[in-house]
This record gives C-alpha cells, structure tokens and sequence, in this order.
C-alpha cells in the first residue's frame, strides 16, 4: 500500500468500514499486503546459542525431576527466544535436549513426524528404530523416519544426552501429524545390530531395491566416525570453499536425496584459523559444534562456539564462520529439502 496523510474523516471512514468487515470475519489486504510478501525473507525467529557449559546442569536436573518412563520423552526443548510457546527453534523445525539416565527406557511409539538425534554427551545408550539397535556414540547422527516404531535405552554407567531435531512446526503447520504407542516398552530386535548399514550403507543396496527422492533412508545411522574420517581425507587434500568451507551434505546413499524428505543434514568442517566469507540462504538452520572453537556470526549476532553448543541461523540472515587453533567440525539441519522440492530455495555468497 502506497502510504499518504489521510484526513482525520478518511481515518475514521476506514476504521468503520474495517470494523463493518470485521464482523464478516474479512480483512482489507491493502493493510497487510506488504508485510505478506516481503521483498525478502524477514524471519521472526532470531538468532541464538545454546552453550552447553550453561545448560548442561540443568538438563542433568531433569534426572532427578521426572523419570524417562514417566515422561515418555524427557527432553528440554530449545525454543527460539522469538517464538516462545510455540516448540520450535526455526519457523519450520524443533530442537532439543534429550536426557537418558543408566537403566531406564523411553518406550516405544512412532509418528509421522520424523526426527534426528545427534549425539552429544556420554557413553552407553541405543536406539531401536523399526526392529534394529543402534549403539550410540557421540558425534553419530540417527534418524527416525516418519512412522518408523523407535524406543531409546540406556544400557551404560553414565547419563547420555542428545540433540532431537525434527520437522514438528511442519506437521503442525499441515494438520498431518499421527502418532501410536506401542504395547511393548521397548521393540524385539529383528535384525541384529548393524544390518541397515551393511545392506544399504555400504555402497551396495540388495539387488532389486528401488527408492523414491520422497523415501527416507534405510540407513538410519550415519556413524561420526566415518564421517569425520571422511570429512579429514577431504580437508587434506583441495581448498576450502571460501563460504562454506568444506561442507558435505548426508544423503540416502539409494536417491541421493536427503535422509528424510523434510529434513536436510550437514556436516562442515573449518580448518583452523580459517574465516568464511558472509553466506546466506534461505533454510534456516541449526547448526551444532562438534568438535574445535571458534566464532559464528549471525546478522549482527556473535557467538563463541565450543563443542556440543547450539546455534540458530534463521533464514536469509548472513552467516560467517570461524575456527580459533582448532579446526571446527560443525553438524546442521534444516528444511532445505523442503524448499528445493517447492523450487523456493535460494543461496547467496556475499
Ligand atoms: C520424540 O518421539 C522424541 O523419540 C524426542 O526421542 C522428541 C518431541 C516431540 C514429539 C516426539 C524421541 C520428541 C518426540
């Protein structure tokens, strides 16, 4: 809407028509048009940190507040200091603190929202997703798939924490969300520990299997392991990209899409010293150090990064990155894929 001085009579005629049509549950777009369509994305979510120094203690109190049984999922849940009420770190995502104390299970249930951890804080816990354990060490990214039955225990001699990421706001924002508990605590084991990743992860799939870009993965376990293996022989060898780094994205090894279809995931890796030049796209993401220091800087925002710290990058806003004396190893999510099946993702390097 162009804006001009109105009369003192045009204001009130407006305000009277407006509340005319407001009784009619009808509203004039003039009024609002432009904040509907912005010439760019303007995000209500701001940017943020997590440092785990500073909450880690307090995730460890819930231990001693509620069980896991009783909770079902004990989770502190990373709300956007934006968006507060509303469960979600993005406009589009959800991130959280999972907490699981030595011998206790958090039982079995599955949803059509689909969810990853990434491993974070102690040693000893597992994940069933579908039939099949996981060990859990830290720096492991694991998926649940939409609908795919998942339990969590811990089997090992220290409390275990993890980051949830999961497409909530989404199935929200579409009115699609199912979920089921299951009769047993935790799933039988139908296969044995690693069979996903021996049939689908390792360069081979069984003969005959064919997978849509919409379907998920079968692997459901990316190990940090081999992803910081590879990610080092990659360091090692070429130049890193001046704004991103070296970043590689996790895909489903059968289509080459993301893991899950809502949900992309990266992993980045900042040799030491070294600065990224401003990048901005528009997914916003969660980014989560894994290894190294440093500093993200977000629009105007800066933050001194250290492991297991969680940072919010909403869409559109600059991002740069940088490793203090160690290199940065950095894991994210965000509703990328989302956007390039709609066609609206857009990046620019600054
Ligand atoms: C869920 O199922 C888990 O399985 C974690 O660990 C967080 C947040 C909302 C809804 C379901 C889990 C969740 C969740």
């Amino acid at each position: 809407m162009q804006t001009r001085v109105l009369t003192a009579e045009e204001s009130q005629q407006r305000k009277r028509y407006y509340g005319e049509i407001g009784a009619h549950y009808m509203t004039p777009l003039w009024e609002v048009l432009g904040a509907l369509v912005p010439n760019e994305p303007k995000p209500i979510a701001q940017a943020a940190m997590w440092r785990y120094e500073d909450v880690r203690r307090h995730v460890m109190d819930a231990g001693a507040l509620i069980t896991a049984a009783e909770a079902e999922r004990r989770v502190l849940i990373l709300e956007n200091p934006a968006l507060l009420g509303q469960s979600c770190i993005t406009n589009s995502l959800y991130a959280g603190l999972q907490l699981i104390l030595p011998g206790e299970v958090a039982p079995a249930h599955r949803h059509t929202q689909s969810a990853l951890r990434l491993v974070l804080d102690g040693e000893g816990a597992y994940t069933a997703v579908d039939g099949e354990k996981t060990t859990m060490y830290r720096g492991d990214f694991i998926i649940t798939p939409a609908w795919t039955w998942h339990d969590h225990g811990n089997l090992g001699q220290e409390p275990v924490v993890w980051l949830d990421g999961l497409d909530i706001p989404m199935l929200r924002f579409l009115d699609a969300g199912f979920a089921e508990k299951s009769e047993a605590t935790s799933q039988a084991e139908v296969r044995p520990e690693g069979d996903a990743l021996a049939r689908y992860g390792a360069n081979m799939v069984p003969v005959g299997f064919a997978q849509t870009s919409a379907e998920p993965t079968r692997v459901f376990v990316y190990p940090w392991k081999k992803t910081r293996e590879a990610l080092h022989s990659i360091a090692r060898s070429g130049a890193p990209d001046a704004h991103l780094g070296f970043k590689q994205r996790f895909v489903n090894p059968a289509t080459g899409a993301s893991p899950m279809p809502t949900i992309g995931a990266f992993v980045q890796h900042i040799p030491a010293g070294f600065e990224t030049r401003a990048y901005r796209s528009t997914d916003g993401t969660v980014l989560v150090c894994l290894e190294g220091s440093g500093q993200v800087e977000v629009g105007q925002h800066c933050f001194d990064i250290a492991e297991n710290d969680v940072v919010v990058v909403p869409s559109w806003q600059r991002l740069r990155v940088r490793a203090g004396k160690n290199a940065l190893n950095l894991f994210s999510y965000s509703d990328r894929p989302v956007q390039q099946a709609l066609g609206l993702w857009r990046e620019e390097r600054l």
